[in-house]
């Protein structure tokens, strides 16, 4: 399976294309819409998601609630276009920048300047409608399809909030996947301790305040896995390092870690390591799960656990020094309107991140031009290596 996304944040339109997933799916713009509705909430949001109500429409490779094997195009509106027309729209203009409304102040921390220099555009706004956020969106569209074809083969996943800011939410490891997925949907920031609530939205209102913005760790669950997923035979086809590439892709991430992550700097061999036990039951698994459901970059059967951490939005009320590109001459850099914080949107961007390659690697692995071949084929991978 691959996928492509197309669009500006304040364009007509993202635009989602899929090719590779099996056909007979039943896929329902439903199972997309209740995804986009998740990343659109969480406290921490600005005004813009206010006016946006993401929904999508399949515009091919879907007839009557199947997929037919053929690309499946998604489209989301974006509604704030109304207020772009002009500046956004796709035909010449007059060369005035107030219309243009050009920005020639990059913002530091922001694809702005890079961009600028790479693209040769003296507006910058050329790079931030696209390196803008908004395109999560088109992402998480193509995350939703990976989870329907996961939840076909007994595969969930769920992502959450572990910290905003400096506030870190308690462990809930003895938490079920299903219980994570009701307390996070539950939860205004989507964490899992309701006693570090309050403290993660006053951090955020705090920051609010000081025309400031802040990042935060979150964290995705997989569960029903089998083992074996991804490759120990060459290095672009470990699962662990496609995860962790894609994770990094997603806006402002900056780190990755499975189970123990960089606290196995911490520990010894013997702390670190997941004892193998047998189960006729359960076939192999391991006692523990502190490399996260990873060795050999294959996947151990073992729930996937990954964090990412997100740093503080780059656009500030309040912002830094930068240079106009114009002058040269130092100035604050442009303030454009943001989110405070989009951690909690991160999390659910990141879950839909995680299914895409988890769900790929299952395609990649076995026979799925149908999802009843692929079905088939992964029942009888996972009777075979139970008894292995
Ligand atoms: C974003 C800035 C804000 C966010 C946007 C990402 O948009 P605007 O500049 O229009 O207020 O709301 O996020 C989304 C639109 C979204 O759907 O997540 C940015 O600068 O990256």
């Amino acid at each position: 399976m691959r996928y492509l996304t197309a669009g500006e944040s304040h364009g007509k339109q993202l635009t989602t294309i899929i090719e590779g997933v099996p056909s007979q799916l039943n896929l329902l713009k439903e199972d997309i819409n209740e995804s986009l509705i998740r990343r659109q909430g969480g406290y921490g949001r600005g005004r813009r998601m206010k006016i946006e109500k993401d929904l999508v429409e399949i515009t091919s490779g879907v007839r009557h609630g199947f997929t037919l094997g053929s690309p499946i195009s998604l489209v989301i509106k974006n509604d704030d276009f109304k207020h772009w027309t002009h500046i956004m729209g796709e035909d010449p203009i007059d060369d005035d920048v107030e219309v243009k409304r050009q920005i020639t102040k990059p913002r530091p921390g922001h694809a702005d300047l890079n961009g600028a220099l790479k693209y040769g555009h003296r507006d910058m706004r050329n790079v931030l409608e696209r390196s803008s956020a908004r395109e999560t969106a088109a992402r998480v569209a193509a995350g939703a399809v990976a989870k329907v074809i996961l939840k076909e083969v007994g595969i969930d996943i769920i992502g959450y909030v572990k910290q905003i800011y400096n506030v870190k939410a308690t462990d809930q490891h003895h938490l079920t996947i299903e219980d994570k997925k009701l307390k996070s949907n539950e939860s205004t920031v989507r964490a899992l301790d309701e006693s570090k609530e309050q403290d993660m939205m006053d951090a955020i209102d705090q920051a609010k305040k000081d025309g400031d913005s802040i990042g935060g760790i979150v964290e995705v669950h997989v569960e029903g896995v089998p083992a074996g997923l991804g490759s120990h035979v060459h290095y672009d086809r470990k699962l662990d390092g496609r995860i962790a590439g894609s994770v990094m892709s997603i806006n402002a991430f900056k780190g990755v870690e499975f189970g123990v992550g960089f606290d196995a700097a911490n520990r010894r061999g013997s702390e670190t390591h997941d004892e193998i036990a047998y189960d006729s039951e359960r076939g192999y698994y391991r006692k523990t799960n502190n490399l996260g459901g990873f060795e050999g970059g294959m996947t151990t059967g073992m729930p996937i656990i990954v964090k990412g951490v997100m740093k503080p939005i780059p656009t500030l009320y309040k912002p830094l020094n930068s240079v106009d590109i114009d002058t040269k001459e130092t100035f604050q850099a442009s303030i454009e309107r943001s989110d405070s914080c989009a951690v909690p949107a991160a999390s659910v961007v990141m879950e839909h991140i995680v299914a895409w390659e988890v769900a790929n690697a299952l395609l990649e692995q076995f026979t799925s031009d149908t999802i009843g071949q692929l079905k088939e084929e992964i029942k009888r991978y996972r009777e075979r290596i139970q008894q292995f």
